[in-house]
């Protein structure tokens, strides 16, 4: 069987790194797209030095992105690299929407420009229903972002249709509601949470500060949700679908069965409500509506909301069980 490539970008991220995991069992050739930082940062992919090759791009470089697919010749590209962090898009708008709205055309761009066959995966978002107008969300709801990284991934989102249907581009766009594990980013709630129970079972803290503990999200298990980014590259014909469990929690539920893990039942004496972590704008409530990719992809979650929960904690007291 012929060897497939495939260019990631946002290799060190979450998703970047469990998607080069899956690819390698499916045989590909991975090229991990990383920006030039002055310290390395492969937390989540030094694992993978040695399988992949680490290439150097920025998705604010249209040129950077150009030489990319003329050196890694791919037939598949995933579009994971993002100013990811919702909170930190108030801070850094414009920043946020070079990469995540342009950074987009860029590679769209880069892609037509390399004159090759080359499908295209867009890392959409549940944040695009933002104040959400129908429940549960499927590929038909109406949009309503509520923070400048929502408003950044519907330009990326519409983009890619865009170049679907102008230039036959085989281009889909995953709008994937929120998906955790152990390599989550710390700056996440999930990954706070969890982090912050292993600290208080070994004692090296005392207490969580929190934002909006009322916030309910549609949480899925990481590693499951890039094997549909996958499936949807390699379906007939492109198109976009909602991933979701269909299950949703508020943080408060997370903290309960994150606490429970370490055996403590009384875990709102150990959070703090802390200003600083509000929003100017809040996504109070998602579900998404998956069955769409369940029907046409085959695609289902095998990860439930409290084994996700149970894995991310007790691999973060290993982490710090190990430091010390
Ligand atoms: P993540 O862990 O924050 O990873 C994002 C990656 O993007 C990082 O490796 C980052 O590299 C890279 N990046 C940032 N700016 C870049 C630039 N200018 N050029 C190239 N790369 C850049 O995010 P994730 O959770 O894996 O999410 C992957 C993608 O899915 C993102 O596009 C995100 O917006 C989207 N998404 C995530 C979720 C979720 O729940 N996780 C849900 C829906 C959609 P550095 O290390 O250099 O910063
Ligand atoms: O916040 C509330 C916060 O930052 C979840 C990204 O992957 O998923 C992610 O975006 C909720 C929000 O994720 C804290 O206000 C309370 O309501 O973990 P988060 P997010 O904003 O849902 C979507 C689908 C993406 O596309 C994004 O890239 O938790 N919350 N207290 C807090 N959130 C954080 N970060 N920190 C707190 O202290």
């Amino acid at each position: 069987m012929e060897t497939k490539t495939a260019l990631v970008t946002g290799i060190n991220g979450q998703d970047g790194s469990y998607l080069a995991d899956f690819l390698l069992t499916k045989g590909y050739k991975v090229y991990g797209m990383e920006r030039r930082c002055s310290r390395k940062n492969r937390v989540n992919t030094e694992h993978l030095e040695g399988k992949i090759t680490f290439i150097n791009g920025d998705l604010a470089d249209q040129n950077s992105l150009l030489r990319c697919i003329k050196e890694c010749s791919p037939d598949e590209i995933y579009n994971l690299g993002a100013m990811s962090f919702v909170g930190e898009s108030w801070n850094t708008p414009e920043t946020t929407s070079d990469v995540n709205a342009l950074g987009v055309l860029r590679m769209l761009e880069a892609i037509r420009e390399s004159g090759r066959d080359i499908r295209f995966y867009q890392a959409s978002t549940s944040e695009m229903y933002g104040k959400v107008v129908e429940t549960p969300q499927k590929e038909t709801t109406p949009f309503y972002p509520r923070s400048p990284y929502g408003v950044s991934k519907l330009y990326g989102y519409w983009i890619t249709k865009n170049y679907r249907e102008s230039y036959g581009v085989f281009a889909c766009n995953g709008i994937l509601f929120n998906h955790e594990s152990e390599r989550r980013g710390i700056e996440f709630v999930t990954r706070k949470i969890s982090d912050g129970v292993a600290r208080i079972a070994l004692g090296l803290s005392d207490h969580i500060a929190l934002g909006n503990l009322d916030a309910q999200r549609d949480w899925g298990y990481a590693p499951d949700y890039v094997e549909a980014m996958w499936a949807m590259l390699q379906h007939d014909t492109p198109d976009d679908y909602v991933i979701s469990t269909g299950e949703c929690y508020s943080i408060r539920d997370f903290l309960q069965r994150a606490f429970a893990c370490v055996n403590i039942s009384n875990w709102e004496d150990y959070v703090k409500q802390d200003e600083r972590f509000m929003r100017p704008a809040e996504v109070d409530y998602l579900v998404g509506d998956s069955s769409k990719a369940r029907d046409v992809l085959g695609w289902k979650p095998s990860v439930s909301f409290d084994e996700m929960v149970s894995r991310m904690v007790f691999n973060d007291i290993d982490l710090l069980g190990d430091d010390n």
